[in-house]
């Protein structure tokens, strides 16, 4: 049997995204968690939730990066277990941060229940009807679910919190406000690329695993952007606000 090193080629750029990956949400958490001991105390939860997603991120990246490398295919599951465990907690962040302006344990819930049912059918169309026409179905309700959440934090209750918080707290809702409509919006597109018939169709899709390879590429350097620049929002907040 041939004894496989396995490493990264030079023009891997999925594992080689994996690995950057990896890296900076190792960094990004040793800074969240190291800066916690010059947080204020009324801080303190936000900035380690901040630390708690990348970290969360950090190990599902160092194991996608090896899943990718050995197998060569896309971590589908580990990327939804991933998401199931961070994206409600950066939908928590808006509660946290808006609790000083009254937020109630209610919307704590519906921001939850929200990104979990968004995540739960995502991943019943992607991975369990990838090929089917009902993959149309869930990713659409899916879709219905990060339209409530964008409209809770847009023209929701979050939006009315935040009218009625400090200007930095306000701001800060805006910024991350802005990341859960664009930068969190490449998921979908990725979802719609993916799915037969989509939008993009799978037609004109020639190379499907050029296709899959270059939607990794796009989520591993965009989950850096949301899950690192959405805790430096919230890390700048801290040292801005009372
Ligand atoms: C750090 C990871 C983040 C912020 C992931 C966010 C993921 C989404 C907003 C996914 C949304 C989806 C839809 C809105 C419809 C199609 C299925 C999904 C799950 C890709």
């Amino acid at each position: 049997m041939e004894n496989q090193v396995l490493k990264i080629a030079a023009d891997n750029y999925v594992a080689f995204t994996f690995f950057i990956g990896t890296m900076a949400m190792m960094a990004a958490s040793v800074f969240f968690f190291f800066e916690l001991n010059n947080t204020k105390p009324q801080w303190r939860t936000s900035v380690l939730v901040s630390g708690i997603i990348t970290f969360i991120a950090a190990v599902h990246y160092y194991y996608m990066r090896g899943y990718n490398l050995e197998t060569g295919d896309s971590p589908t599951f580990f990327r939804y277990v991933d998401w199931l465990l961070t994206v409600p907690l950066m939908c928590v962040e808006f509660y946290l941060i808006t609790k000083k302006a009254g937020a109630k344990l209610g919307l704590l819930w519906k921001l939850i229940a929200a990104s979990v049912f968004m995540l739960v059918t995502g991943y019943i169309g992607e991975a369990i009807y990838p090929n089917e026409t009902q993959s149309w179905f869930w990713g659409a309700i899916s879709g219905a679910a990060y339209f409530y959440i964008v409209y809770l934090i847009w023209a929701g209750d979050v939006k009315k919190l935040a009218a009625s918080s400090s200007p930095s707290v306000a701001a800060a809702v805006r910024t991350l406000g802005w990341f859960v409509l664009v930068g969190w919006a490449i998921y979908p597109l990725g979802y719609i690329l993916g799915t037969k018939g989509g939008l993009f169709g799978m037609e004109l899709v020639t190379d499907r695993a050029a296709a899959v390879a270059a939607m990794d590429i796009v989520y591993n350097i965009g989950d850096a952007v949301n899950k690192i620049g959405f805790g430096l929002v919230i890390y700048a907040l801290s040292r801005n606000d009372d």
